[in-house]
């Protein structure tokens, strides 16, 4: 039971341990918000920002958040839309990316043209509902087993002709003797929250919200310094030019100016050549720790 008169204080259910937790911790520690360390606990407060911990396995975690037990919490999109709750994405995280496939013994899948191949086949999944909106878009009749784990094995056994399963790097799949043929749904951990918070909570699930742009924009973007001669200073500024544009620093070699600037990670090899070519030198690539614009 919530006391009006408390400070307001945003829950947050986290998985207990598995393959969301240990990205969603350091989130938070990159996020400067401090949880006691090594304390075991299923519920536990932070020690510097107004937010309390729920640690639960992944399956609970939306449940409690529309229970209203935890305001909000990080989940993988899978388990998200598989139990079709309605609740609200928030931000999406970026770690625990994985995708739903299905997959056929390696010797039956030159046979898999599309998803017409599944008509009148059995499919093993823990994920009947994804698996079932897929196959009803296609227009394809199949029976689904809905089996809790160990999905890999329904083809071996008997048990059914293919699988709709999580798939990351695949090493499952081949070591089962089976092949991913279709890619039906891809995921990664989010921050949902229950679409009925209170102003106060509002306010802080904006804070924390504010803290993790700043994170991930500093994960994609790295600081970048390098010597150019004067001639090509313009070509290379236009190349990096930055959050408003490169600062420009003469050296004290004649003719020579530093610049630097902030570039996205994602295309950062293609730039580090094109400088090059254009006649920077001595390149520098650091890491952001936070970036804030
Ligand atoms: O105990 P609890 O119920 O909390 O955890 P859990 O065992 O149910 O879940 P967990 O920790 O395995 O996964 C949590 C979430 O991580 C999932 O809901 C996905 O969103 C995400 N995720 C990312 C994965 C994988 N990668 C993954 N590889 N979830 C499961 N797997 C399994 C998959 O089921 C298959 O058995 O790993 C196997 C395949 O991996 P590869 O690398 O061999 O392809
Ligand atoms: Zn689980």
């Amino acid at each position: 039971m919530s006391n009006q008169n408390q400070e307001p204080v945003l829950r947050i259910a986290l998985q207990k341990s598995g393959r969301l937790s240990e990205d969603s911790l350091s989130l938070f520690k990159e996020c400067g918000i401090k949880l006691p360390s090594g304390t075991g606990k299923l519920k536990t407060k932070s020690t510097n920002f107004p937010a309390e911990f729920l640690f639960l396995r992944d399956d609970d975690i939306s449940r409690y958040v529309e229970d209203e037990v935890a305001d909000v919490g990080i989940v993988g999109e899978n388990v998200y839309v598989e139990t079709q709750k309605r609740l609200k994405i928030v931000h999406r995280l970026g770690f625990s990316k994985c995708r739903l496939s299905i997959a056929v013994p390696s010797a039956e899948a030159p046979k898999y043209e599309d998803v017409s191949y599944l008509e009148g086949k059995e499919i093993a999944t823990s994920y009947p509902n994804i698996l079932e909106k897929h196959l009803k878009k296609n227009n394809v009749l199949a029976k689904i087993h809905e089996i809790s784990g160990s999905v890999e094995i329904a083809p071996s056994i008997g048990l059914a002709h293919a699988v709709c399963d999580i798939v990351s790097s695949g090493s499952t799949l081949l070591s089962n003797g089976l092949k991913e043929v279709e890619k039906i749904f891809e995921s990664e951990a989010i921050l949902i929250s229950n679409p009925k918070l209170a102003e106060s909570k509002v306010a802080l699930l904006d804070k924390l919200l504010f803290r993790i742009q700043a994170v991930q924009k500093a994960q994609n973007h790295k600081y970048i310094l390098l010597n150019a001669p004067m001639h090509a200073r313009d070509k290379i500024t236009a190349l990096i030019p930055g959050m408003k544009s490169p600062t420009v620093m003469p050296l004290g070699m004649e003719g020579w100016c530093s610049l630097h600037s902030v570039l996205e990670e994602n295309n950062l090899w293609e730039i580090i050549e094109s400088i090059r070519a254009a006649g920077g030198e001595d390149i520098l690539v650091m890491p952001i720790e936070k970036m804030f614009d």
